[in-house]
């Protein structure tokens, strides 16, 4: 079987942050301007009061300090409390594949990589902009790749299974060289009037090229030396926006938006992603003292420990396990690419460290990398 590597990764970051004061304050005057247009009801026990949220909380809950948006306004005027933008026309590319063309330049860069290279174009993201055509088919055509392309979505891990598409596809002999793409616009999708999850999200979008060893002329690749994808149906984070909605009878103005039971996924989706990277590492024979870097989903600090110290069988060096966390929050597919992007220099060549991604479905995507 041809060894495939990992030969390139890209990164867009949009300019605009928001800190958790800021976004705090502004949910704390909606929770005032609400609770005083609701005064009589909640006084005649008719409605609940809101409560504050906290900085505090949310640093200490999650690791997040800060987040990146596409579009801040909006988001913090309490009497919006969603991004604003302007819905573009049929001949000018939407946010997702603008971003995504930005990343996906830089991960070309670091492969050696032009369009002419490059046969297979995957964008895989927990949200489309639209369902057709592919995003990724309009990306093609801005980059000048030939060949073909399409779009797919498994939540939180669709980067890892991505990857594990595009390895297969070469080794399949449909591809020679892959670019796959994970623009993440998540703000849309948070309903930033919810104390338990408007902290949660940011705007970002990873590329990242694959192919075979024998064609790859970079300089930090990695091989994939092993691949494991589980999927395991959960009601426990879900979005039901759908393209029948404007079908139904009654419309539910929270539908658009992501929804979690946090503490029950926290629980249920560490023994499953524990469980599929130990069961690929005994299938490789690798223990975790061999692992030098573990680049994991990117969607809670205690959730990062826990399943690293699991790995490990100790306490992990931040080094080893590095987040991201605290300045991009929690960005979907593109999380563990980050942190692979941002933390992937500095191994030897025969270092092996692993990819993971865990998230909605619930989905797990692991990945066993070795430097080249
Ligand atoms: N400020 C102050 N207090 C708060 C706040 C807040 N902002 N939010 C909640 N509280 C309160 C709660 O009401 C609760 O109060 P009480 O005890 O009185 O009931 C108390 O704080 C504790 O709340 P929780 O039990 O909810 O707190 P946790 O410690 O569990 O932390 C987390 C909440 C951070 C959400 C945590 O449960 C978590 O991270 N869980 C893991 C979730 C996870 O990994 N989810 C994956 C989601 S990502 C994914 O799959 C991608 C989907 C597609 C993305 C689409 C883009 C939008």
């Amino acid at each position: 079987m041809q060894n495939i590597v990992i030969s390139g990764s890209g990164l867009f970051t949009p300019t605009a942050t928001i800190s958790n004061a800021e976004l705090v304050a502004s949910y704390n005057q909606y929770v005032d301007l609400f609770n005083q247009q609701h005064a009589n009801e909640i006084s005649a026990g008719q409605c609940v009061a809101l409560e504050y949220s906290s900085s505090e909380f949310i640093e200490k809950a999650s690791g997040i300090k800060a987040r990146h948006v596409l579009y801040k306004e909006g988001i913090l005027d309490p009497d919006i409390m969603h991004p604003v933008f302007q819905k573009r026309d049929e001949n000018t590319p939407p946010e997702m594949v603008e971003m995504a063309v930005s990343a996906a330049r830089e991960a070309m860069a670091q492969a050696n990589k032009t369009a002419a290279d490059i046969d297979l174009v995957i964008c895989a993201a927990s949200n489309m902009q639209r369902p057709y055509p592919a995003l990724s088919i309009e990306l093609q055509q801005i980059l000048g790749v030939e060949g073909y392309a399409y779009d797919m979505n498994v939540a939180c891990s669709s980067a890892t299974f991505a990857i594990s598409n595009a390895a297969n596809a070469i080794r399949g002999g449909t591809a020679k060289v892959v670019l796959v793409v994970n623009p993440e616009f998540a703000s849309p999708q948070v309903d930033y009037k919810n104390r338990d999850s408007h902290f949660i999200f940011g705007d970002v979008c990873t590329a990242t090229i694959i192919e075979a060893q024998s064609s790859c002329t970079a300089d930090n690749a990695f091989t994939i030396l092993g691949m494991r994808l589980k999927t395991s149906f959960s009601n426990n984070i879900r979005c039901d926006i759908g393209y029948t909605e404007h079908c139904f009878a009654q419309t539910d103005p929270k539908v658009p938006f992501f929804k979690q039971q946090g503490r029950k996924v926290f629980k249920e989706l560490l023994p499953i992603v524990a469980e599929v990277i130990q069961a690929e590492m005994a299938a490789l024979h690798i223990s975790p003292d061999q692992l030098k870097r573990l680049w994991l989903h990117q969607a809670n600090i205690n959730m990062n420990i826990f399943a690293a110290k699991k790995i490990l069988g100790r306490d992990p060096l931040p080094e080893e396990a590095p987040l991201v966390l605290d300045s991009y929050a929690n960005t979907a597919s593109a999380g563990s690419i980050i942190a692979f992007h941002k933390n992937k220099t500095g191994l030897n060549s025969g270092d092996k460290a692993v990819l993971c991604s865990f998230g909605a479905g619930y989905s797990v995507g692991c990945l066993i990398l070795q430097r080249c």
